[in-house]
């Protein structure tokens, strides 16, 4: 309904600035377009599909990079510019390397009214270098369906938002820890979230939630923790929620200890070093 509302208030300002225009050249008119958004994202590209009837556009949360991305689809009616809301959109991340192709963790969008957008996750895995990324977006609508496919580029952050473990448990099933948040951390209590997915095929990762993850933060060069922290908890769906506590800024190092429903160790070695400004 959202939708409607906007551009009716767009039509009724236009028409107002014709009129005002028409009868009173003199004056400035000073009409504020509603804001996007997704005027935070990046545009990555847009497509037009199922015979150039509907034009589908890519956007994420920043450039993609190795780790937890936001990742945003409006789909349109080519001829009339019309949002069409009513669409299934679902995702297929792909990397081609060369030798072998894989996919990675992702959610697939659900349509959000906030955001006037499809809205889903893509945890992308390794960077482009190695092999290249295609982002593949199917759109089914009506009885018709199509997919357009966007050629990405993923960077590896500095400080990486993502590592993967061998089980030491089974010694083989490969999972994948990535940092959803504090994206951007402060001193003091941070939440604390990570989303665990395993690898189940080269194109299947499905979240795990049955895990139990401990956090213990560290400033190497001082050579101290912090109170306070609260190890994450699983929320369903492969997210885990907890407390970080930041005392002083610099560089941090949170390591993480993630075991199974028994307490037996999957890893130790996990760490994510976060320096704050
Ligand atoms: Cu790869």
């Amino acid at each position: 309904m959202k939708k409607f509302n906007k551009w009716a208030a767009m039509a009724l300002s236009i028409s107002m600035a014709i009129t005002v225009m028409s009868c009173e050249k003199d004056d400035e008119v000073t009409t504020t377009p509603p804001k996007d958004a997704l005027s935070e994202y990046t545009l990555l590209g847009s497509q037009k599909i199922n015979n150039d009837t509907w034009n589908v556009s890519l956007y994420m949360s920043e450039d993609p990079f190795v780790g937890y991305n936001y990742v945003a689809v409006r789909v349109s009616d080519a001829a009339t510019n019309t949002m069409i809301e009513g669409a299934t959109v679902s995702f297929m991340p792909m990397m081609d390397m060369g030798t072998m192709m894989h996919s990675c963790p992702y959610e697939s969008p659900a349509y959000d009214n906030t955001m006037d957008a499809y809205m889903g996750t893509s945890t992308f895995i390794m960077p482009s270098g190695g092999g290249t990324w295609m982002f593949n977006v199917m759109v089914s609508n009506q009885g018709e369906m199509d997919t357009a496919s966007f050629s990405i580029t993923v960077m590896a952050k500095a400080e990486s938002k993502l590592y993967n473990f061998i089980s030491n448990v089974d010694s083989s099933t490969v999972y994948f820890v990535a940092l959803k948040e504090p994206m951007n951390p402060e001193i003091g209590l941070n939440n604390f979230e990570l989303m665990i997915y395993k690898r189940a095929s080269m194109m299947s990762f499905p979240a795990v939630s049955d895990l139990k993850v401990e956090i213990y933060p560290e400033m190497p060069s001082m050579g101290h923790g912090s109170p306070n922290n609260v190890h994450p908890v699983s929320m369903g769906d492969g997210l885990y929620q907890g407390k970080v506590n930041f005392t002083m800024s610099g560089y941090w190092k949170v390591n993480v200890t993630i075991m199974d429903n028994t307490d037996a160790t999957l890893d130790d070695m996990g760490a994510f070093d976060i320096t704050l400004k």
